[in-house]
């Protein structure tokens, strides 16, 4: 991003983080229908197998697991294993530094990798851009999405959540409106630190419903809680609250779902195994959060991929690319 912009995606998010966020879907539909205005030339016919069946759940459940996998997952995760990591989930989690996995580990049970890193595992930005996928989340955002943030890291078993930002309960705030794909690397049951999410706690009206369905009753706020959204306190709460209802998404190695993750969620502490967890996150434009894409943009040729050079592909992936770049250029 250049200064200018990276101004305007800030000044963007203080004023999205001033408005209760209960309140962002419905600015999200009027930022939505204007895009449809510019976006003719980047539409494309839906296609014909996809997956839009799954778009009531993913709006009345803050997500769907995907019938689609990743097909070569072995060789992702045997790619990832060999690459140095940094201490924590983010790049911003501690300094950033690359170490090898058994020095991170000694003083620290998570461990993640940079952005380009991800970009450069073998095959995986199809996946992120599988037309069935971007159509449903198209579908979901009322435009065509932009990929703006991608992750990877390591939970190994611990005895105590140690990133309070992702092992407690709490809401995401990156954009008006926004989805998180999670691919798993590793096999994924309720011992290996599985995502967990509260369904329909991304509105306010889920939210109310919620409340009324606990059965144990504190004094809690459902408009404070899209307000208020972190830490040890507000995490307990939800918990008593709402952790019978929570679900845990689980699965084999390769399986994938799409949450809302402005929904209450967090990730396990993993007791028996370790997860090896893929993020991606599409929203309206890039915002703050894409400032974990501190390396820049890659060339496309510098990564292993099939994708089609196509002004579609090209705007949704506009913040991880330039399809241009050349040595000569
Ligand atoms: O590790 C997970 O499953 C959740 C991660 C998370 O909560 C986040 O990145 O905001």
């Amino acid at each position: 991003m250049t200064v200018y912009t990276e101004l305007q995606a800030r000044a963007l998010t203080v004023i999205r983080r001033s408005t209760p966020r209960y309140k962002w879907d419905a600015i999200a539909d009027i930022v939505a229908r204007d895009r449809q205005k510019v976006e003719n030339h980047l539409k494309a016919e839906p296609p014909s197998n996809g997956y839009r069946q799954l778009l009531p759940q993913l709006q009345s459940q803050s997500y769907t697991p995907l019938p689609l996998t990743v097909p070569n997952v072995d060789e992702v995760r045997r790619y990832f294993e060999i690459n140095p990591v940094h201490k924590g989930s983010h790049i911003f989690s501690f300094d950033g530094r690359p170490q090898q996995m058994a020095d991170v580990r000694a003083t620290f049970p998570m461990a993640g990798y940079r952005a380009d890193q991800v970009l450069r595992a073998p095959g995986l930005i199809d996946v992120l851009n599988d037309p069935r996928l971007i159509d449903l989340i198209e579908a979901y955002l009322g435009c065509v999405p932009t990929l703006y943030s991608v992750n990877a890291w390591w939970s190994h078993p611990a005895n105590k959540p140690e990133m309070t930002n992702v092992q407690f309960f709490h809401r995401d705030t990156d954009d008006w409106r926004f989805l998180t794909l999670f691919i798993y690397l590793t096999d994924v049951d309720s011992e290996s630190g599985p995502h967990q999410l509260v369904p329909g706690s991304h509105s306010l009206a889920g939210m109310r419903e919620l409340v009324r369905k606990a059965s144990w009753w504190p004094r809690f706020d459902v408009e404070r809680s899209f307000v208020d959204d972190m830490g040890e306190d507000f995490s307990r709460d939800c918990d008593r609250l709402f952790g019978t209802m929570a679900v845990d998404i689980t699965g084999p190695a390769g399986s994938m779902a799409l949450v809302n993750t402005l929904a209450l969620h967090r990730g396990l502490v993993p007791r028996r195994s370790a997860r090896c967890v893929v993020w991606a996150r599409y929203g309206l434009g890039p915002n703050t959060n894409s400032a974990d894409l501190e390396m820049g943009p890659l060339g496309l040729r510098q990564v292993s991929t099939t994708m089609q050079d196509t002004p579609r592909n090209r705007y949704i992936n506009r913040l991880l690319f330039e399809f241009d770049r050349r040595p000569e250029n």
